[in-house]
């Protein structure tokens, strides 16, 4: 059980009718499940609501948005088409850079605001705010208020909220997974949810760039610090040979913390604007949340993210830098 307290949320959807819901910029699979687990809530209580986000769902999570519905400004919807809605709800996020295009329409609108949320990085968005820092995933508490307010999820709805906290806790492995978070597995299993086709709609759909990618970035592997530290980097060039994309560098960074010994790890991936994309990640009692802040980026404490300029090598010489004095501090 987290720290919220559900009641003033419960307020909020009996007054009033019409509800936009929102979540971060490349919606990972927390951001589109809690998404839909809202939108559920919400429509069991006779509302009206509809998902807008400044980007669309990547295409590996395109199952978690079968009808369509989670829709992105400017591309399904226009900015001037959007509802004059009631409230605007945000999900998986309390950071206006994260909401990307959805931002400037928020602040501009000026409607009531609601944030459901677990991260630590924090604007103050002037919400009323549902957030729980300890909670494993923004799945799990949408859960928790949905069995505040009564109401019960569908096989396809269960399945996305699973799949939210399964992506967010590494499969149910992170510090961050509590019996709790378990007993909210469970309980999206008797509603329908099935880990086994999930887990392959997630993780068993690699193509062959994907992994020749990961042959050549894992080859280059280095540590420091007695093997306390060890990074990986992607060139640009690297995609382009493999034909992969930047996607496909994701989970690379987990691979350096299964090294014995290791307590701290980033990949270094080359967009093709030339900027740097960091993804950080430590063991516990490291935070790789403040180290991502001194370079403007922000994230959970076990991982976070931060993009530099190029050129690659002085980045990676920075951040490296960074994460030795973490280390040694
Ligand atoms: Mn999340």
């Amino acid at each position: 059980m987290s720290s919220v307290n559900w009641a003033p949320l419960r307020s909020i959807i009996e007054n009033n009718q019409t509800f936009l819901i929102s979540s971060h910029v490349r919606p990972d699979a927390d951001a589109l499940g809690s998404e839909l687990g809202i939108a559920a809530i919400l429509r069991a209580f006779g509302k009206e609501c509809t998902i807008v986000n400044g980007t669309a769902p990547p295409s590996n999570l395109e199952f978690l948005n079968p009808d369509g519905s989670i829709l992105k400004l400017g591309d399904q919807i226009a900015a001037a088409d959007l509802p004059d809605v009631d409230v605007h709800l945000i999900v998986d996020t309390s950071a206006w850079q994260q909401l990307g295009a959805m931002a400037d329409v928020i602040q501009k609108a000026g409607k009531l605001r609601v944030v459901i949320d677990h991260h630590i990085s924090s604007d103050n968005l002037g919400a009323t705010e549902f957030k729980d820092v300890e909670s494993a995933a923004t799945g799990e508490l949408i859960f928790e208020a949905a069995e505040f307010l009564g109401v019960s999820f569908d096989k396809v709805t269960a399945s996305a909220l699973y799949a939210a906290i399964a992506t967010d806790t590494g499969w149910f492995r992170f510090p961050s997974t509590s019996p709790s978070t378990v007993r909210t597995a469970a309980a999206l299993m008797e509603l329908g949810a099935s880990p086994h086709e999930l887990f392959n709609l997630l993780y068993e759909q690699k193509s062959l760039a994907r992994i020749h990618l990961a042959g050549r970035v894992l080859s280059r592997m280095e540590t420091a610090c007695d093997g306390r530290l060890a990074w990986v980097f992607a060139k640009s060039q690297d995609l382009k040979e493999t034909n992969a994309v930047p996607a496909d560098t994701e989970s690379l960074v987990n691979e350096c913390l299964t090294i014995s010994g290791s307590e701290a790890a980033f990949i270094a991936v080359q967009l093709p604007s030339g900027q740097i994309k960091f993804s950080l990640r430590c063991r516990s009692p490291h935070n790789v949340a403040a180290l991502a802040e001194i370079f403007n980026g922000g994230g959970h404490k076990l991982a976070s993210g931060a993009t530099l300029p190029g050129p690659l090598d002085e980045a990676l010489v920075k951040v490296r830098d960074e994460f030795v004095k973490m280390l040694n501090g």
